[in-house]
This record gives structure tokens, C-alpha cells and sequence, in this order.
């Protein structure tokens, strides 16, 4: 093994849903490991708030307004980054939301909406991409999963099955195209500070006590925690690691949780 089979040097990455989050913290952990940023977000304010955020990060991120459960806009923008950009290497469905409502007062439409976002999507995303790594002879796609690919919790029933689907959509994916040298693989980031969970974090907040009990790093996680394990499963460091989901967690998965003093 050398040191460069964990440069992304050359390399192309579209990061759905990265003006910020998590999206915006493994794309600018790419950039800085040599990689091309493409990244799309339902707005063009956001775009362009993206666009700033990564110019300030010294990073040249190109920026589309493209809604990821469209399917017509995702082909049109995987077309367009690859006649502008060369190529797709490394595709990374991190776009996601969530809807907390307790199962019996959720509506069909709300659950769908989060399964077309969660589920759906990352589908048609990697549909638009597989094409053009099977034809470059290389590929990395990485599926942003969740806890709550492993676990379930109250009122959040339809984020729950997507991101089980999305793990199995990962495995799937390494299955049917690992044969292209394409590596189809999964973060499964624990209980991280992004906007996403803005509302579950503030102090004296159950929740907030709750996590950091179920935490061994007694801590929340950072996007910053997710850099490095996406840049081993967008480099050729990890050409033989393939359906693996990789969790991120602190090791929340592996705790029963602080025990009452
Ligand atoms: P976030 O702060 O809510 O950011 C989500 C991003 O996805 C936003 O830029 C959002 O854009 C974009 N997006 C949503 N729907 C979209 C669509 N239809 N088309 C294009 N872009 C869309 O979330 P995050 O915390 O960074 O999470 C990113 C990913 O990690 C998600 O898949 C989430 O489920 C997953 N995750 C998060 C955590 C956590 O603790 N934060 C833990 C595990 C997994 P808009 O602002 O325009 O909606
Ligand atoms: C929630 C949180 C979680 C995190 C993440 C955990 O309401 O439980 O939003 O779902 O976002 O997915 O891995």
C-alpha cells in the first residue's frame, strides 16, 4: 500500500444535497484530498451560499440547482458534469430529510416524501451515474445511511425505512456492479451537529441528555468526524471494500448506554 491510494488527485465527486451539513464537510474533505467538487442543492440561493462557503474554503466547487427526486434534472445534471468535468468517480448520496412525527399521525404523503428523498433518490442518482463509471472502468458510490438503518426509535418510522433500504440499495449496488471495479458503500454517521438535528440538541433537551448517555465519546459527533472514513471509501484504498456499511457513531451501536448513577 502507498499513501497516494488515499489521494482523490484526478478524481471527480458530485455530493448531492452539499451547500452544508455533512454534504459540505466530506466534499471539502475530497477537495483537500485532490478531488473535483460537483454538488446540487433544490435552491439556487443555496447553491449560491454553497458556492461562497466552498470559495471561502479556497475550494472551486461547481454548483447545480437540481431537486435529486427528479429524475429528468438528475440525468440532465449527471450529463452536464460529465461533458463540462470529464467524468463521475465518485458519487456520494449524502441529500436527505427527515420528518419526526409519530407513526399514527403521519401522513401517507409524508412518508412517501421521505422515502422518495431518502430511498428514492439515491436510486435514480446512482442510476444517472453507474453508466459512466462502468464506462470509465471505475466507480465509488457511497450512501449516506444512518443509526437508523440498524435501529428504530419513536415518530421517525419513514426515515427509519428508507435508510434500512438504502443500506440493502448499497449492498445491492455492490453486488450487481462490483463487477465494473465499481465500490458501492455506506457511512452510517451517529447522532452528528448539523442542522438536521439542530432541534434535538439544545441543552437540557431529553434527547440531548439521552444521546450523550447512549454515546461512549459522551459526546455528539461532528461533521468534521466524517471526513476521513469518506475519503478511505472514495479512494483506491479501499477498492476491495464493497456493500460495507461503515459506522461513524462514537460506537453508539455498540453501547447499551451509561448506566443511572
Ligand atoms: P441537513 O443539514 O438537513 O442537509 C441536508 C441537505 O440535503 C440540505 O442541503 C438539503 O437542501 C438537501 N436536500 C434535501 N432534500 C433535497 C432534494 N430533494 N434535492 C436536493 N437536495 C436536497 O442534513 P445533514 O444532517 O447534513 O444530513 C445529511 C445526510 O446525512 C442526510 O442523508 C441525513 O439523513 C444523514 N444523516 C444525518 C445525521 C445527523 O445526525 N445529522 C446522522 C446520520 C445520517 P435544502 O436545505 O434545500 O433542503
Ligand atoms: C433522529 C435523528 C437521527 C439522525 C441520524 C442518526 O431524529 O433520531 O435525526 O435520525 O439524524 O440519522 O444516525
Amino acid at each position: 500500500m502507498e499513501m497516494k491510494d488515499f489521494s482523490l488527485e484526478g478524481k471527480v465527486a458530485w455530493v448531492t444535497g452539499a451547500s452544508y451539513g455533512i454534504g459540505f464537510a466530506i466534499a471539502s474533505a475530497f477537495a483537500k484530498a485532490g478531488a473535483k467538487i460537483v454538488f446540487n442543492d433544490i435552491k439556487q440561493e443555496l447553491v449560491d451560499k454553497g458556492i461562497a462557503a466552498y470559495k471561502e474554503a479556497g475550494i472551486e466547487a461547481k454548483g447545480y440547482v437540481c431537486d435529486v427526486t427528479n429524475e429528468d434534472a438528475v440525468n440532465e445534471t449527471a450529463a452536464d458534469i460529465v461533458k463540462t468535468m470529464g467524468s463521475i468517480d465518485i458519487l456520494v448520496n449524502n441529500a436527505g430529510i427527515i420528518k419526526r412525527i409519530p407513526m399514527l399521525e403521519m401522513k401517507a404523503s409524508e412518508f412517501r416524501q421521505v422515502i422518495d428523498v431518502d430511498l428514492n433518490a439515491p436510486f435514480i442518482v446512482s442510476k444517472a451515474c453507474i453508466p459512466y463509471m462502468i464506462e470509465k472502468g471505475h466507480g465509488k458510490i457511497i450512501n449516506i445511511c444512518s443509526m437508523m438503518s440498524e435501529l428504530g426509535r419513536e415518530t421517525v418510522s419513514a426515515y427509519a425505512a428508507a435508510k434500512g433500504g438504502l443500506k440493502m440499495l448499497t449492498r445491492n449496488i455492490a453486488s450487481e456492479y462490483g463487477q465494473y471495479n465499481i465500490q458501492c458503500n455506506g457511512i452510517g454517521p451517529g447522532y452528528i451537529e448539523t442542522p438536521q438535528t439542530a432541534p434535538l440538541r439544545t441543552p437540557g433537551h431529553p434527547f440531548n441528555e439521552f444521546i450523550l448517555a447512549k454515546t461512549p465519546a459522551n459526546r455528539w459527533g461532528k461533521p468534521e468526524d466524517l471526513q476521513g472514513p469518506a475519503v478511505f471509501l472514495a479512494s483506491d484504498a479501499s477498492n476491495f471494500v464493497n456493500g460495507h456499511v461503515l459506522y461513524v457513531d462514537g460506537g453508539i451501536l455498540a453501547y447499551i448506554g451509561k448506566q443511572p448513577q
